[in-house]
């Protein structure tokens, strides 16, 4: 059954999750560089670009959203997440039960973990009983893999994110998301410590299309399966591009340089 699981959200074997649940974890902020992506019906139309397999998004995007969008769009529902308002030691509420989120159509479930934190282990329990109830109804499980929070030093560095793949392997993940740490070698480090456990990268804050688009295939190259992703995508001006460009990338394999010229090509060629 888990090799199978996450199937749904997956083409080709690699991954490509638009993740719009900013709102929540972030506050209004992260809108602000685009106004018009507070409205989420803006991203639940750009999901259904080729290029996405899954859309992540907490409850009550998907029940106010997602029915009509449910032949055109992968739900990847997130189970758990909390707003930037709360400044205690890294922890994330469980808004949504499997059963709910089986209810209202998601394909998969996800689910941050904050390995390090003081809340870890309260956190690891939570992720077994969601764990446990998506295998009973053949569910893919994403594993948000954040260490963060007193036990972790530097959430970026090579040994940590090789943790976090790992815990993703141990506890049972489908896809475990994880920072990109810094080096091609370490996200190769990070793959192999996660073995059958697909590694996606996350896409972080906005860059410019070159160097996001160089990290993409580094991160590819090394044996990441693909990314999770959202203000890199729907922070730019036209974030449709960007889908066509990372498409290239991540499931034509083809290197940055290239996606971009080609991109541009299209976009000169039939201009809007
Ligand atoms: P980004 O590509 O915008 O970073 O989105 C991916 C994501 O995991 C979101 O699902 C989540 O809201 C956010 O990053 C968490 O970011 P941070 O690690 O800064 O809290």
């Amino acid at each position: 059954m888990k090799q199978n699981a996450a199937d749904a959200i997956t083409r080709d074997g690699k991954v490509l999750i638009l993740a719009y649940d900013h709102g929540l974890e972030h506050g209004p902020v992260d809108f602000e560089p685009n106004p018009a992506t507070a409205d989420p019906e803006r991203i639940f139309d750009l999901a259904t670009h080729d290029a996405v397999t899954a859309l992540a998004v907490q409850k009550g995007l998907a029940e106010a959203y997602y029915p009509d969008y449910e032949s055109d769009v992968t739900l990847l529902l997130k189970l758990n997440g909390t707003s930037n308002l709360w400044m205690g030691e890294p922890d994330s509420a469980v808004n949504c039960s499997v059963e709910y989120a089986d209810e209202i159509g998601a394909d998969a479930v996800g689910f941050t973990l904050y390995g390090g934190s003081n809340h870890e282990v309260e956190m690891a329990e939570e992720f077994r009983d969601a764990h446990e109830d998506a295998r009973e109804r053949d569910l893919g499980v994403v594993m948000w893999s954040y260490p963060r929070g007193q036990g972790v030093k530097d959430d970026t560095s090579s040994g940590t994110i090789a943790y976090a793949a790992r815990q993703g392997l141990e506890l049972g993940a489908d896809v475990a998301k994880v920072k990109y740490p810094g080096s091609p070698e370490a996200m190769a480090e990070a793959v192999r410590m996660a073995g059958r456990t697909k590694v996606v990268m996350s896409g972080g804050s906005k860059t410019d299309d070159r160097q996001f688009l160089e990290t993409v295939e580094a991160a590819v190259d090394a044996g990441a399966k693909g990314l999770a992703v959202g203000r890199n995508v729907f922070q730019r001006e036209n974030p449709t591009e960007i889908l066509d460009a990372l498409e290239r990338v991540i499931f034509e394999e083809r290197s940055a340089e290239e996606a971009l010229r080609l991109t541009r090509e299209d976009a000169e060629a039939s201009p809007e």
